[in-house]
């Protein structure tokens, strides 16, 4: 496994309130603590393929590393295609285009934006669904009304790695006759009911983001039990070319290269040790975040699968007495990068805020949600004591809450002063790391 990224203070565990970065003490942590930090798997597997393809001279087109890639992630997903392309978004463009979805499709808004992005971009009006408060994920019961007469299909995301209501979706586009797309981004790897993800609907799609836990640089695919429209995706991610010469449909130039295959596979020979350290860590947070009031933790499913790869929180401020921009900050300040995923909610993005101006009537728990979650960091870089570490700054914003609270809207040299006057501490230092964002 690789090297750690990150290298934790000698005092990693904060005590003080006066030790918080905040008012102007050290960070604790020296290096910066990403979410989404890459997970490399053997480096010198990787360099051996990257210089086994090199010497070939076959760097892309559907070479030997991108079909074996294919070949691996249909095996593991046990579907029939897997059509691997350069990343996420544009998996789900050429899915939506390979289906033949037109109108209106019902989406949520609370995801990451290329599901959205990547209707629109298509001349496909996203209609917003509301989410289920517990699960994030979008609430089934609220599709229906969103249905008219232009309606083509309903696109469901498996936020966080978890698959949302797959069989309740399944009826609802069976009898009103809709397509049924997943985007299944960050859920490579998880199970529902038993089922590896990307076995429903229509087709799936996964991202292989260096964001993601097995990650080809930049890399997604779709996967089907479809054999035509597998076909009709391989054409259109080649700029329509069935063979030299003879193009058959409008295409993109979508295909993945060599080299992002060979980190790929990398990455999937070490994908069980990945999940593994995820579940560790998803473990680690969960006992100690438990004792933190207004900090709820999402829970992932006992019974299946899961790729655990988000650190998912939500924030309750009346309870803890912070807001989630608060803990932010507060952990920003400690070099600890978290992150706001998804802020402000896609309805609230510039473009759909202006094309769709009404859409936030109907998405009042996407709305809550927005202001109250918040991803913490994990995977293969982090330590344990780096978690410790992690949680203990929560613990300690939130047990001093009212001192913190009152004073973080103020000039973060107040708060020291006014902590120190408390505490009887006598230097003053100017506060490390503000995030000017928030
Ligand atoms: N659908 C869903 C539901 C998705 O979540 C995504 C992607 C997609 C579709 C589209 O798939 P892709 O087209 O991306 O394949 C990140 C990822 O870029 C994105 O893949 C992911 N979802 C999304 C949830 O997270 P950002 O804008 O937050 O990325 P960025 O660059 O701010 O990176 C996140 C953190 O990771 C940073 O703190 C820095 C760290 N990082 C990042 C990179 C790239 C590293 O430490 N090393 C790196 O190389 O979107």
């Amino acid at each position: 496994m690789q090297p750690h990224a990150v290298e934790c203070l000698e005092r990693s565990l904060k005590t003080e309130v006066t030790e918080l970065a905040i008012v102007g003490a050290e960070p604790v942590f020296r290096d910066v603590v990403h979410v989404g930090r890459p997970n490399i798997g053997d480096r010198q597997r990787l360099w051996q393929r990257i210089n086994d393809l090199l010497d070939r001279r076959w760097l892309t087109n559907n070479g030997q590393y991108v079909q074996e890639f294919e070949r691996q992630v249909a095996e593991r997903v046990g579907v029939r295609h897997c059509v691997a392309v350069s990343n996420g978004t544009l998996a789900l463009e050429i899915a939506i285009r390979a289906l033949g979805l037109s109108g209106e499709v019902i989406v949520p808004s609370f995801t990451f934006v290329a599901t959205v992005h990547a209707l629109q971009w298509q001349g496909i009006t996203p209609v917003f669904c509301d989410v289920n408060p517990s699960t994030h994920r979008m609430d089934f019961r609220r599709v229906e009304e969103r249905i008219t007469s232009r309606t083509t299909g309903i696109l469901g995301v498996h936020l966080w790695g978890g698959a949302c209501s797959i069989d309740e979706l399944t009826e609802i586009a069976h009898r009103r006759k809709l397509t049924l797309l997943f985007d299944a981004a960050p859920a490579f790897g998880s199970s529902y009911k038993g089922r590896m993800i990307g076995n429903f609907g229509q087709a799936e799609i996964f991202s292989f983001h260096a964001t993601k836990f097995v990650n080809a640089l930049e890399g997604g695919a779709v996967v089907t039990n479809d054999d035509e429209l597998a076909t009709r995706m391989r054409f259109i991610r080649n700029l329509g070319f069935r063979d030299i010469d003879d193009v058959v449909c409008v295409g993109t130039n979508a295909k993945m290269n060599e080299v992002s295959a060979a980190m790929g596979l990398t990455g999937l020979e070490s994908m069980d040790d990945f999940i593994a350290i995820n579940y560790r860590h998803y473990q680690h947070y969960r006992r100690e975040l438990a004792d933190i009031p207004g900090i709820t933790l999402l829970p992932f499913s006992d019974q299946e699968q899961c790729n655990y790869q988000y650190i998912v929180v939500e924030v309750d401020q009346s309870r803890a007495g912070l807001s989630r921009n608060d803990l932010v900050r507060i952990l920003n300040a400690e070099n600890v990068r978290t992150r706001r995923y998804f802020f402000p909610g896609c309805h609230r993005m510039v473009p759909y805020r202006e094309l769709y101006p009404e859409a936030g009537r109907f998405l009042p728990e996407t709305e809550r949600l927005t202001e109250c979650v918040m991803c913490l960091p994990t995977g293969s870089t982090l330590r344990s004591e780096d978690i410790a570490a992690i949680c203990q700054i929560m613990r300690l914003a939130v047990a001093h809450a009212a001192d913190l609270g009152a004073v973080l809207s103020k000039n973060c040299v107040d708060v020291r002063l006014h902590l120190m006057e408390e505490a009887s501490v006598p230097t003053l230092v100017e506060p490390h790391g503000q995030n000017e964002l928030l």
